[in-house]
């Protein structure tokens, strides 16, 4: 793709129809004016064999808007001078424009050769060369051409074709977008957009995203330069048939995209130049527009270098955007002044997360660590908390490519940990776990008693989602930073710990506990007789000295042994037992044996069957399992 530039009148639409036999002024108003309003689009293919697309411009003032909702994706510009005017205000404004977009590549047509003598030209050709001083055009091919006598235009393209094949080859991020610069209904078709796609292919029959407002439509059909194609691959001029949208509710400004790929942000971060020919500095706050891709909304610009930026220098800046808008890390953007209208310069996306940075300071040390140069260092800068790789590569602007190179690199080297399906830089993970640490430690020295923290009370206070919280849980158990308990989480040190009062009030409840073990003293009991609170028979428990049986009933664990030792052996011979049966057997009451079968009942040794009990795994099998249920300090030390 190329666009035009220039001033108005310069001869920008008619070199072009003599180019191309298109006339890509197709407005009325345009016509009887004799003015490019609008953008106008034409083609044409060169001695290679390939076809280059043509963006073809509106010189006035008036318009840049226009103008530059058409220049962005191009691999070079076809920068027009008259040769009769010379350079004029708008030679200078759109020269600046295609800097700021990174436009780095093009050739000048110096128009009108036919209007001029031999020494005006020469003249002319000075003057042209001094305004590209210091322009990314200063070396470009310089042709004069005259569109009405027809001179000059096979040069022209042979410049453009040499050009053109120095540009790079068009990225593929798997992430097609297209800025919609047009959207008309046609007959037969229904609704069509058309722009330049970059970032990935679209095919017909594609479901697609319109942003910002997240509508859905599929692609029926696809056409480049008028002929229909199944597949449009990034960097051409495109015109998608859309099914699902209505004309009305697209326009230019808009996106269109794979689902799920972008999405409209209303702050933005970027490093902000000024252009030297800027008339003034550009103010902290001040109301400034923002042409991105195809589209223009107002923002407040926010200095986080100073109070202002003065013409010709840079600095961080976040723009607060009136209206939601699509873009992605690296995208450039112009800036320019409502009124008087002036394009006061621009800058590149460095940052979409919206996050309000509070100390200038740091957001700029942020943002510079989010611009780095090596893709690595890009991707940790998006690590500061847990992210998917697709979010990181995002904030980082990277592509899958570079991104999963990135990773492998930063999981290897051990900068990066992995938790779940996120990944989270080194420094930032020791942080969380030494968070968890001190919680822990907290919870031990206020609870000396309780066997930990519960787990989802440490997991709230990280504020981490189950999935990523159980793979830092199970991380730091393997490294032995932590224990689980239970429900509970400990530091491995700890043990719930008795006062010797405590002690002593235990070693009396056990021997009432031990007097009758299958009809002992209830918990209230415990509590009133001997002191023995919920706090401190739940410390017992998870010691493995008490065995807690639904909430109203507490057992020593050989108690509970025999208990299940005794149904287990009759069942073996009689296949059924009673609760009767049970209690005559074990000496105890219907009060204590229906927890107490419940119990086993839980634990998958029996099972209920009318009013009988019936075993559920074979004899041997059960008695293993009591043991190990018995046993808690086996289990959880
Ligand atoms: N003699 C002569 N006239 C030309 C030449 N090229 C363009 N013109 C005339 O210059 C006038 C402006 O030409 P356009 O092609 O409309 O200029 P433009 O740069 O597209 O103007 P905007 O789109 O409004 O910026 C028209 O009257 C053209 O006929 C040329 O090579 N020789
Ligand atoms: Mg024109």
């Amino acid at each position: 793709m190329i666009a035009t530039a220039g001033h108005v009148d310069h001869g920008k639409s008619t070199l072009i129809t003599a180019l191309t036999g298109i006339d890509p002024d197709r407005l009325r108003e345009e016509r009887e004016r004799g003015m490019t309003i609008d953008l106008g689009f034409a083609w044409l293919t060169l001695g290679g064999g390939g076809a280059v697309g043509i963006v073809d411009v509106p010189g006035h003032q008036d318009f840049i808007r226009n103008m530059l909702a058409g220049v962005g994706p191009v691999d070079a510009v076809l920068l027009v001078v008259a040769l009769d005017e010379g350079v004029m205000p708008q030679t200078r404004e759109h020269l600046a424009i295609l800097g700021v977009l990174g436009v780095d590549r093009g050739v000048v047509a110096l128009t009108k050769r036919d209007l001029i003598d031999d020494e005006w030209a020469s003249l002319a050709r000075g003057d042209v060369t001094a305004a590209l001083q210091g322009t990314p055009l200063a070396s470009a091919p310089m042709i004069e051409v005259s569109a009405t006598a027809k001179t000059g235009l096979v040069e022209l393209v042979d410049a453009l074709d040499r050009v053109l094949a120095t540009a790079p080859v068009h990225r593929d991020l798997g992430r097609p977008r297209l800025g919609i610069d047009r959207s008309f209904t046609l007959t037969g078709f229904g609704t069509v957009v058309t722009g330049t796609l970059v970032d990935g292919s679209f095919a017909t029959g594609d479901e697609v995203e319109i942003l910002p407002t997240g509508q859905r439509a599929r692609i029926r059909g696809i056409q480049t330069h008028k002929r229909a194609l199944d597949v449009a691959s990034p960097g051409s001029r495109v015109a998608l048939n859309l099914t699902g949208v209505e004309k009305d509710e697209l326009g230019r400004g808009m996106v269109v995209t794979r689902p799920g790929t972008l999405t409209a942000v209303s702050v933005l971060s970027a490093r902000v130049a000024v252009l030297g020919a800027a008339s003034e500095a550009v103010a902290h706050d001040e109301a400034v527009k923002v042409h991105a891709g195809t589209a223009e909304v107002m923002a407040r610009i926010s200095l986080l270098e100073g109070a202002t930026l003065e013409p010709g220098a840079t600095g961080w800046a976040q723009l607060r955007l009136a209206e939601p808008l699509v873009v992605a890390v690296g995208d450039r953007f112009v800036i320019r002044r409502p009124s008087p209208p002036e394009t006061l310069g621009g800058g590149v996306v460095a940052d979409i997360s919206g996050e309000r940075m509070r100390r200038r300071r740091e957001a700029v040390a942020v943002l510079e660590r989010r611009s780095a140069p090596t893709a690595a260092s890009r991707l940790l800068a998006a690590l500061d908390v847990p992210r998917t790789l697709v979010e990181a590569g995002a904030r980082g602007g990277l592509d899958a490519s570079e991104r999963d190179a990135a990773a492998r690199e930063l999981v290897e080297s051990g900068r990066a940990v992995a938790l779940a399906d996120a990944l989270l830089a080194r420094d930032s993970f020791e942080a969380l776990a030494t968070r968890v640490e001190r919680t822990l430690a907290a919870t031990h020295r206020r609870s000396p008693l309780r066997a930990g923290a519960p787990r989802e009370e440490v997991r709230s206070s990280l504020d981490l989602p189950p999935k990523r919280f159980n793979a830092l849980v199970e991380r730091l158990a393997v490294d032995g930073r932590i224990a689980e308990r239970g429900s509970a989480l400990a530091l491995p040190s700890h043990v719930p710990t008795l006062t010797s009062a405590q002690e002593s009030a235990w070693a009396r409840a056990r021997a009432a506990l031990g007097r009758e073990p299958l009809q002992p003293p209830s918990p209230a009991q415990l509590e009133s007789e001997y002191g023995l609170d919920r706090e401190l028979i739940a410390a017992l428990a998870e010691r493995g000295d008490l065995i807690r049986i639904g909430t109203e009933a507490v057992f020593l664990p050989d108690a509970v042994a025999r208990f299940a030792e005794t149904v287990v052996t009759e069942l073996a011979q009689t296949r059924t037992i009673t609760v009767a049966r049970a209690r005559d057997l074990t000496g105890s009451s219907r009060k204590h044996v229906l927890p107490l079968l419940g119990f086993l009942d839980d634990r998958g040794l029996t099972r209920r069957s009318g009013d009988e009990r019936i075993l559920v795994l074979p004899p041997e099998q059960a008695r293993e399992r009591v043991a190990t249920l018995i046993d808690r300090k086996k289990v959880a030390p």
